[in-house]
């Protein structure tokens, strides 16, 4: 498939300089840019038939982690926000198992699209991760699974809705949380949003849509999936420079192996 028969390039001009500059604007003013009905109909058909007959080849797991996602730290009691455990679980198929020729693969290696990206999230360059799993995942959540409320630890994530819930699995977040940058943990308004005292932002993402997210100070989660339709997502990474890996700990955390 051609890239025009992948992206609706009549609503999302990714050529196009001043669309670029739109795009930016927008990412900077809100922490996030939604696009719905980027990927074509018929593009996200073919995602959702590849990723529905690889199913049974994900890896399912469950965690509990911190919000920060780094381990415990004993100097804070088991209670304190610093150590609070919540729960992700999800499965996971990586860039290996994404066929060749589909759509989702020619989308992510395409200049443009790459070109565009650049422009909108403010970074030099774009490159594919050096090992064999972690550029292109699909991700699915059934019935119940749900991912915790967490900071990400990366600045940006750009992912595409496969196949949205038929209820519940919402994506929430609260932005500004905190300032990661200037070692800013906020523990009080993070233990706001745990114990459910702050009003949460809600995304809504219908199949095709691409969203771009800044994730590392807006703190986030997936809600439990109410339906008995699968979550399907498509999760594209990058790095900034080029020849980076996953971390082998982080891909056997992910993926259950190596390679
Ligand atoms: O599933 C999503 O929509 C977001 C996933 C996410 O937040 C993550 O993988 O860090
Ligand atoms: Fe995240």
């Amino acid at each position: 498939m051609e890239l025009d028969g992948i992206v609706d390039l009549t609503t999302y001009p990714l050529e196009d300089q001043s669309f670029r500059a739109r795009c930016r604007a927008a990412l900077n003013e809100k922490g996030v840019l939604v696009m719905p009905g980027f990927m074509t109909p018929e593009a996200t058909e073919s995602v959702r038939a590849e990723g529905s007959a690889n199913r049974d080849k994900a890896y399912f797991c469950s965690q509990n982690h911190t919000v920060y996602l780094s381990a415990p730290d004993p100097a804070f009691s088991a209670d304190h926000t610093r150590n609070r455990m919540v729960v992700s679980s999800k499965g996971c198929i990586t860039d290996d198992q994404v066929p060749d020729d589909s759509a989702l693969r020619t989308l992510y290696n395409a200049a443009v699209f790459r070109d565009f990206l650049c422009e909108t999230l403010g970074e030099t360059e774009l490159h594919d991760y050096a090992d064999s799993l972690s550029s292109i995942n699909i991700h699915y959540a059934e019935t119940g699974q749900e991912l915790g409320w967490h900071f990400d630890n990366s600045s940006f994530a750009i992912t595409l809705m496969i196949e949205p819930p038929e209820r519940g699995g919402s994506f929430e977040y609260v932005r500004d949380t905190r300032n990661a940058d200037a070692g800013e943990m906020n523990y009080e308004g993070v233990a706001q949003v745990l114990n459910g005292r702050v009003e949460v932002e809600r995304l809504s993402m219908n199949a095709g849509a691409l969203v771009l997210f800044r994730g590392r100070n807006a703190i986030h989660r997936v809600a439990p999936n109410e339906g008995a339709r699968t979550r399907m997502l498509a999760v594209l990474a990058y790095n900034s420079k080029p020849g980076v890996s996953l971390s082998e700990e982080a891909r056997m955390t992910f993926y259950g192996r190596t390679g």
